[in-house]
């Protein structure tokens, strides 16, 4: 097989509900509860208290149907989070890199309102505002994590090339340099 023929397919198409964020018949659904999150919060004890007293609340899916993972393909998925506060500190997604770091991807909002945050090894951060209608471009070399500001799920259509592969274990030991919290229905931002 050549390698032109290890990437030929047919053609398809996905229907997507734009009011309500959802793909419709996604072949894949992923899951994760508030115990998946564990190591991820300022607060462990909020953490677990959401999970023993509120009863391990879903906090994100992601919605596919894939594509072969091999470099010149796209993958693309719906990613959805949950709003909620762990403590005071907002949900949010793990975060990572791409296991092949030279690659980007795309989020485009479809609802909800939050950031984009996003680091290198370097120790760089930043945060890019997430709402519906906004793109938002993650560069090559660039850890991302989604965080959710507002009262609804935050929802958003990713693209990204189907070799880029996920790195959580980096952010497992480096975490984001900062974080973000709603205090007073206020939005605040602090380092580390
Ligand atoms: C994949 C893309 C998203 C995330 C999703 C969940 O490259 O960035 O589909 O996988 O938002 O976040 P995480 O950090 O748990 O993968
Ligand atoms: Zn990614």
């Amino acid at each position: 097989m050549t390698p032109i023929d290890k990437l030929k397919m047919e053609p398809f198409g996905v229907n997507f509900d734009l009011e309500t964020g959802e793909m419709l018949n996604p072949k894949n659904h992923l899951v994760r509860r508030a115990s998946d999150m564990k190591g991820h919060y300022k607060s462990e004890a909020s953490l677990n208290e959401l999970i023993q007293n509120q009863n391990n609340p879903l906090h994100y899916e992601v919605f596919e149907v894939p594509v072969p993972e091999k470099s010149g393909q796209l993958m693309y998925c719906i990613s959805k989070l949950q709003p909620g506060l762990v403590g005071d500190e907002c949900f949010m997604t793990k975060g990572h890199y791409h296991t092949v770091p030279e690659t980007a991807e795309i989020y485009l909002c479809l609802r909800g309102e939050g950031f984009m945050m996003m680091k290198t090894s370097d120790g760089e951060c930043r945060l890019e505002k997430m709402t519906r209608g906004r793109m938002v471009y993650v560069p090559p070399f660039w850890a991302h994590r989604s965080i959710n500001t507002g009262s609804e799920a935050l929802i958003s259509f990713c693209v990204y090339p189907g070799n880029a592969g996920h790195n959580y274990g980096d952010i497992e030991k480096e975490g984001f340099p900062e974080r973000v919290f709603l205090r007073n229905g206020k939005v605040v931002i602090e380092k580390r």
